[in-house]
Order: C-alpha cells, then sequence, then structure tokens
C-alpha cells in the first residue's frame, strides 16, 4: 500500500497512527497537498492529503482510509463494538477534523509553515487569537469529557486519534495545553503523544 502525505500533516498522521497501530507495511511518499504526481491525483480527485492507493485502489479521507483498514485489518479495533463508545467515537473523529484542526493549526500555519516552509510571513495576531479566545472553549468541551485515558470506552480508538494528532503541530509551534488549566486534557495529550504508534508516525517523512 502507497499512503500519500507530508507527515507534517494531522490528517496524514491519523492514518500514520493507525498503520502503526494495526502494524500494516505500507510505502510512505511524503508529498505536499495539490502535488502534480499523477499517481497522487488520481488518488486524490480535490489534490487534499492524506490519500492511498492499496494495489490499484485508490481513496483519499483519513476517516475513508482508516474504515477502509478496519475491515481489512481488523485487529487491533480501532472503532469500538458498544453502540454509545462507536457514537462517540465518530464524533470525535468528525470534531477533531472539523471543529478542532482547523483552529489548533494556525499557530503551527503561521509560526512554521508559512515562515518556514513557504517563505511568506506568518501572522501573530491570528496565533494570539487562537489561543486565547477560539481554542479555549474546544478544549473545555475535551477537559469535561475526559474521565480517563481514553474517550470512547475503555480502550484505544479512532476518538484518541483525531483528537490528538493536531495537538503534535501545535507543539511544533512552541506552545502547549496549560496543565493549570485544563490539568486533564494536557495529561492527556501527554500520555496519547507517548504511545509507540504516535512516536511511529511523528517520525514519518515529511518531505
Ligand atoms: N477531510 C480530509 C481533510 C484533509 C485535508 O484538509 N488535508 C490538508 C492538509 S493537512 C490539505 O490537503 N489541504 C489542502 C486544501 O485544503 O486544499 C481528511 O480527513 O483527509
Amino acid at each position: 500500500m502507497i499512503l500519500y502525505g507530508t507527515g507534517l500533516s494531522p490528517f496524514v498522521r491519523k492514518v500514520l497512527v493507525v498503520l502503526a497501530e494495526k502494524g500494516v507495511p505500507f510505502e510512505h511518499v511524503p508529498l505536499r497537498f495539490h502535488d502534480p504526481d499523477p499517481d497522487f491525483q488520481a488518488a486524490s480527485p480535490v489534490g487534499k492529503i492524506p490519500a492511498i492507493d492499496d494495489d490499484g485502489f485508490r481513496l483519499a479521507d483519513s476517516s475513508a482510509i482508516i474504515h477502509y483498514l478496519e475491515r481489512g485489518h481488523p485487529a487491533p479495533a480501532l472503532l469500538p463494538a458498544d453502540a454509545r463508545d462507536l457514537g462517540r467515537a465518530i464524533w470525535f473523529d468528525e470534531f477533531g477534523d472539523t471543529e478542532l484542526f482547523p483552529v489548533l493549526i494556525k499557530p503551527f500555519v503561521h509560526r512554521v509553515l508559512r515562515p518556514k516552509l513557504m517563505k511568506m510571513p506568518g501572522d501573530e495576531a491570528v496565533v494570539e487569537k487562537a489561543l486565547t479566545r477560539e481554542l479555549p472553549p474546544l478544549f473545555d468541551h475535551i477537559e469535561a469529557q475526559i474521565d480517563g485515558p481514553f474517550l470512547a470506552g475503555d480502550r484505544f480508538s479512532l476518538a484518541d486519534v483525531s483528537v490528538t494528532v493536531g495537538f503534535a503541530n501545535l507543539a511544533m509551534a512552541g506552545e502547549e495545553v496549560d496543565a493549570g488549566r485544563w490539568p486533564r486534557l494536557a495529561a492527556y495529550v501527554a500520555a496519547t503523544l507517548a504511545r509507540p504508534s504516535f512516536r511511529t508516525a511523528l517520525a514519518a517523512r515529511r518531505g
């Protein structure tokens, strides 16, 4: 299987973590989004990363890819069997992708991606607004949901993958969760990022 997308992307990291958890071998092509590579373009109709090519089966979107991997490589299960835990896992996948990611990524975009990789100016005002106004209510929500090591049920699941991946980019931008204000979230993120699968994913090629 080929996985397209730089290891800097939280969405690519979701798939990298799942591949590591399940021990699935793959070839990593760490290109950036909208790369003109025709094989990547064929796998990703809108040019976003990640995308895969599994022996001619092409698929884009981190969640679609993870559901595909879950059926082909069921152990360890990353989608809970219990109905309520499954519902929570799918909610947190959606929450991570569409609510948390767009804000959590702003410090990385304006302190790392734009100034260091794209040679464009970053905007510290955008970072400040994200850190002081936009992220706190999202962190409050997660803090209130944490009552153990995992977000959905009593095992590591897609919920933990999707909520945690972006915190690695926050760290790359020199920021971390304020443990005084969100103690459960800070401990949860640190423990999840320390999992072997996250360490493997964070060592993946970035370009
Ligand atoms: N829903 C997609 C989102 C993927 C996504 O937005 N990836 C970013 C990189 S982190 C991208 O390719 N952005 C390019 C764009 O938005 O045009 C997924 O879960 O894979």
